[in-house]
C-alpha cells in the first residue's frame, strides 16, 4: 500500500440491504481504489451484489453535474449557489403570494430515503412550502402498507418484516427480493437466508404471476393472476376460520371484530376464488395446512400486492393472516424492528386519520398519507383555473417512474418555473429552469435511519465522508434547508437551530416516558457530530432504543461509539416483540375490520363478479395483463448512465409465455405492439416459461429516449421503452395507490403481416 492509500469501511447506499464494504481509498487522487464486502460486517459476512460499485461510478461519473446550472436561450450556463437560492426563494414565494400555497408543487424520490440529513430537512421544506400538492414515489410504492399499519396499530411508519432467520415457513407474495435484495425486508443475500431456512427443514414458497429468481430458489412456485391476491387471502382466512386454526396468540385480548371479518370472508372460498386468481382450490388448501402445521410461519409481501387494483386490501388481508395465525410480532412470523433511532413517528397518530384531509383539484381524489398519487400530476399540473406554476422535485425522475409519464412531461413544460435537486440532466430534471446538484455518497456522512427500521437484525450503522466534496457542491440536506429557511424569511441558521431544538425536546420527552431526568442543556452540553444531521442523529440515538441516554447508561449507543466501531454497522440484536406496549391505536384495540378495509369490500366483491364472468370466457385473444419486473443491475431509471450495468444483452424486454406468443403470432427477437387505453410502444418479444399465461411483464426505469438529456451511455447503450408511458391513472382507490402491475393491454406482432 503506497502511503497516500487508506482503507476505510462504510455502509454501501445503493439499496436496503446496508452490506457492509471495505474501501481501498487514494486520497490525493481522490480516487476509491476498490471497493470489497466487509467479511466482518455482521449482518453481510462478506456478501455484496453487482451494484456495490454503483455509488463509486456514479461519484466518477463525467456526466453527474458538478454545479448549479440554470437554462438560458444558449443552453445550460453555470450559475452562483447563492444566485440560485434566491432566485429560487424569490420565484417560489412570488407564485405562493400571488397565486396560493397549491400552485406550488412537490416531488420526492427514492433515493431521499438513502440520505438521513434530506429526511429531516425534507419535514421543515413541507412546512415551508405548505402545498397540498405533495408527490412522491411512496403512492408508487408502499402507501397501503403504511395505512395498513396505521389502522391496525396506528403507526404508519412500523411495518412489519419477516423474521427470516426464525422463520420455518416463508411465503413471498408479490416481491422478489433475490432481485430486489429485499424490500422493507432488509437482509443482505436474501437467497442465502432462503436456503438456511431450508437447510434447516423449512420451506419457501412463492406466489408471483412469473417464475422469478426468487421462485427458483423457492421449494414451490405458485402462479396467481395479477390483482387477485386480496381474494386468495380472503379464501386463505376462510379455511382459516372453518377449520378452527385462528389464534390470536399474544394479542387476542386486543382484537375487535373478528366475527365481522369471518363473515366478509365467508363468502370467498379455495373453490369459487380459484378460478379468479388461477391458483387450484387443492393447491390454497395445502398452503393453509402447512402454514398452519409450521410452528413459525412468516408471511410477507411487498410492491406487486401494492401496486395493483387492490392493494390496501391485499396488504390488509396479508397482515390479517398472519395475526390470526399467532405470527404477528412473535419470533419467525412477520416482526417489528427496533430502529435505533427510536420510533420513525407515528404519522397520523391518535385519531388524526392520514387520508382524506384533502383532496386533488382535478378528480377530487383524497391525499393519502399526505400525499397525492404521483400519477395525477400531469392534470394536477395542467388544471384549468387551479393550474400548478411552480414544482420542485428532489432525487426523483417521475418522467420514466410515475405512469402517464410522457403525459408528466408535456405538462412540465407549462410550469412558470421548475427546479431540480438531482445529479444528472436526465427526462425530468432537462425541463427545469434550474438544476441544484448535490454531493454523492462519497462527498458526505450517511446514517441509515430509515432502513435501520425495516431490518431483518437490528443495527446500527455509520458511513463516514470519504472525500472532500468539490467546492461547488453542496450536500443535499443542506440545499433542502436553504429553499425552506428563504421560503419561511428566515435565515438557514435559525431554521437549523429550530429544527435542533425541536430534537431536543423530543430527546426530553423520550427521557420523561423511560422514567430518568434529562434538561435540554444537558444535551446541548453532551451532543457530538461534525455536521448538524450528525448532531440530529446523536441526539435520536442517545434517547433511542439502545441509546446511552447522555452518559447514564455506559454501555448505551451514541454517535461517537459508532464511529469508533470498528466495522460500519454494530449489532443491535434479533428482532424483538414490540406489542402491545406500541400499539397506538385508540385503547390499544386492533380493529380488524376497520373503515379502512371494510369500505373497501364492495368493490372487491363488484369487481369478483365481474372476474368470474371474465374467466368464464377466455381464450384467443390479445388482451393480456402487463406485469413489470425488476433486474439486479438496475435501479429504478438511475443507473442506466453507468456502462458496466447496461452492457450486454437489452434488459427492457417484454417478457410473455410460449402459449401466448404462439396464439399472437410473436417470434423471440421479434418486435411486439403493446397497446393500452393510453398509449402503445413497440418492444423486443422475450419468450419464457418463467410468464404465466395471459401475463406479460415489462420492467419500468428505461425510456432513454427524450432530446435534451446528458446521460449519453443510457441514450446509446440502452435507451428502451417506458412501460409507465403504457399506464394510465387507475388507482387502488382504498389507498391511492398507482396501478402499475395488472395493467390490461393488447399485444401483437409490431408488423403487421
Ligand atoms: N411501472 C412501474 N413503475 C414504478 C415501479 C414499478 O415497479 N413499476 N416502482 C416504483 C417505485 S417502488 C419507486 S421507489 C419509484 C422510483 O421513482 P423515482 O425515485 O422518481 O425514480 P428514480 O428513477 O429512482 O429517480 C431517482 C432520481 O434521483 C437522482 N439521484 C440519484 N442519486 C442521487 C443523489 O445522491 N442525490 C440527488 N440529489 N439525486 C440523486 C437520479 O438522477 C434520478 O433523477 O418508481 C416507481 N415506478
Ligand atoms: N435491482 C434492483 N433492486 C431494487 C430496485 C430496482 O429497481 N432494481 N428497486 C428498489 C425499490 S425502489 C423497491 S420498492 C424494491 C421492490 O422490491 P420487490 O417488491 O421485491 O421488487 P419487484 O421485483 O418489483 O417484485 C414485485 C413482484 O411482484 C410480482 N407481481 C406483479 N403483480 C403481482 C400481483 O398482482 N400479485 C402478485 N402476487 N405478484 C405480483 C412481480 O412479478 C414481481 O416479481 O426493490 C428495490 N431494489
Ligand atoms: S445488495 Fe444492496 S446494499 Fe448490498 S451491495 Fe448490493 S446494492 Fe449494495
Ligand atoms: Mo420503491
Amino acid at each position: 500500500m503506497s502511503a497516500n492509500t487508506e482503507t476505510l469501511r462504510r455502509i454501501c447506499p445503493t439499496c436496503e440491504a446496508c452490506c457492509g464494504l471495505i474501501l481501498e481509498i487514494d486520497r490525493d487522487e481522490q480516487k476509491i481504489i476498490s471497493i470489497h464486502g466487509d467479511p466482518d460486517d455482521h449482518r453481510s459476512k462478506g456478501y455484496v451484489c453487482a451494484k456495490s460499485q454503483a455509488f463509486n461510478y456514479i461519484y466518477e461519473d463525467g456526466e453527474r453535474l458538478r454545479h448549479p446550472v440554470k437554462k438560458t436561450a444558449n443552453g445550460w450556463e453555470e450559475i452562483s449557489w447563492d444566485e440560485a437560492l434566491d432566485i429560487i426563494g424569490e420565484k417560489f414565494s412570488q407564485i405562493r403570494d400571488q397565486h396560493g400555497k397549491d400552485a406550488l408543487a412537490l416531488y420526492v424520490g427514492n433515493p431521499l430515503g438513502h440520505d438521513f440529513s434530506a429526511g429531516v430537512y425534507l419535514q421543515s421544506l413541507m412546512a415551508s412550502v405548505g402545498t397540498e400538492r405533495f408527490f412522491s414515489a411512496g403512492t408508487v410504492d408502499q402507501h397501503p402498507q403504511q395505512l395498513v399499519c396505521w389502522g391496525l396499530i396506528g403507526h404508519e411508519w412500523m411495518i412489519p418484516v419477516p423474521d427470516l432467520a426464525r422463520t420455518d415457513f416463508l411465503i413471498c407474495m408479490g416481491a422478489n427480493p433475490v432481485v430486489s435484495q429485499g424490500s422493507i425486508l432488509g437482509t443482505p443475500d436474501p437467497k442465502s437466508a432462503m436456503k438456511e431456512i431450508q437447510a434447516r427443514g423449512g420451506k419457501c414458497v412463492v406466489i408471483d404471476p412469473r417464475m422469478t429468481e426468487t421462485a427458483v430458489v423457492a421449494d414451490q412456485h405458485i402462479f396467481i393472476k395479477p390483482g387477485t391476491d386480496a381474494y386468495f387471502l380472503m379464501a386463505f382466512a376462510n379455511v382459516l376460520f372453518a377449520e378452527d386454526k385462528i389464534d390470536w396468540g399474544h394479542l387476542a385480548s386486543h382484537i375487535d371484530n373478528a366475527g365481522k371479518l369471518r363473515e366478509a370472508v365467508q363468502s370467498y372460498t379455495p373453490e369459487n376464488t380459484a378460478e379468479v386468481t388461477g391458483v387450484a382450490a387443492e393447491a390454497l388448501r395445502t398452503l393453509v395446512a402447512e402454514y398452519s402445521a409450521a410452528e413459525k410461519s412468516a408471511l410477507y409481501g411487498r410492491i406487486g400486492l401494492c401496486t395493483q387494483e387492490f392493494g390496501l386490501a391485499s396488504h390488509w388481508m396479508l397482515a390479517l393472516v398472519s395475526l390470526m395465525s399467532g405470527n404477528f410480532d412473535t419470533k419467525g412470523g412477520m416482526m417489528f424492528s427496533t430502529g435505533s433511532t427510536g420510533g420513525m413517528g407515528a404519522g397520523g397518530a391518535g385519531d388524526v386519520k392520514p387520508y382524506g384531509r384533502w383532496h386533488s383539484k382535478v378528480r377530487g381524489v383524497p391525499e393519502t398519507c399526505g400525499e397525492l398519487p404521483a400519477s395525477l400530476m400531469a392534470e394536477e399540473i395542467t388544471a384549468k383555473g387551479d393550474e400548478v406554476r411552480g414544482l420542485l422535485t428532489i432525487c426523483g425522475n417521475p418522467v420514466l417512474s410515475v405512469p402517464r409519464g410522457n403525459k408528466i412531461r408535456e405538462a412540465l413544460e407549462t410550469l412558470d418555473f421548475m427546479v431540480c435537486l438531482d445529479i444528472y440532466i436526465n427526462e425530468t430534471t432537462s425541463r427545469a429552469d434550474i438544476i441544484l446538484p448535490t454531493t454523492v455518497h462519497p462527498e458526505h456522512s450517511n446514517i441509515d435511519v430509515t432502513f435501520q427500521s425495516f431490518t431483518t437484525r437490528d443495527f446500527a450503522s455509520y458511513s463516514p465522508k470519504t472525500f472532500d466534496p468539490d467546492p461547488k457542491l453542496k450536500d443535499l440536506g443542506e440545499v433542502i434547508l436553504e429553499v425552506s429557511a428563504r421560503m419561511s424569511g428566515i435565515s438557514r441558521d435559525e431554521m437549523d437551530g429550530f429544527i435542533f431544538q425541536g430534537l431536543v425536546d423530543m430527546a426530553v420527552e423520550r427521557a420523561t416516558a423511560d422514567g430518568y431526568e434529562l434538561s435540554s442543556e444537558t444535551v446541548h452540553e453532551k451532543v457530538t457530530g461534525d455536521t448538524s444531521p450528525e448532531r440530529f442523529a446523536d441526539v435520536l440515538m442517545r434517547s433511542g432504543p439502545y441509546g446511552d441516554q447522555f452518559g447514564r447508561k455506559g454501555d448505551g449507543l451514541s454517535l461517537d461509539k459508532l464511529k469508533q466501531h470498528p466495522q460500519a454497522s454494530m449489532d443491535m440484536g434479533a428482532l424483538k416483540p414490540r406489542m402491545p406496549e406500541t400499539l397506538a391505536t385508540p385503547n390499544q384495540r386492533i380493529d380488524v375490520m376497520h373503515e379502512l378495509f371494510a369500505n373497501d369490500l364492495p368493490r372487491l366483491r363488484e369487481r369478483f363478479e365481474q372476474l368470474q364472468a371474465e374467466a368464464a370466457d377466455s381464450g384467443g385473444s390479445q388482451n393480456m395483463l402487463l406485469i413489470g419486473r425488476r433486474h439486479v443491475r438496475d435501479m429504478n431509471s438511475w443507473l442506466h448512465n453507468l456502462k458496466p450495468y447496461v452492457r450486454g444483452k437489452n434488459r427492457c424486454t417484454m417478457k410473455i409465455s410460449p402459449d401466448d406468443a404462439e396464439r399472437i403470432g410473436l417470434v423471440e427477437g421479434g418486435q411486439a405492439k403493446v397497446v393500452s387505453n393510453v398509449s402503445e410502444v413497440v418492444v423486443p418479444v422475450e419468450i419464457t416459461v418463467e410468464m404465466m399465461p395471459g401475463v406479460i411483464s415489462i420492467p419500468h426505469g428505461f425510456g432513454h429516449v427524450y432530446a435534451g438529456s446528458v446521460q449519453s451511455n443510457a441514450e446509446t447503450i440502452a435507451p428502451g421503452i417506458s412501460c409507465n408511458d403504457l399506464i394510465d391513472e387507475s388507482l387502488d382507490v382504498a389507498s391511492g395507490t398507482c396501478i402499475v402491475n395488472g395493467v390490461p393491454v393488447q399485444v401483437m406482432p409490431a408488423v403487421a403481416t
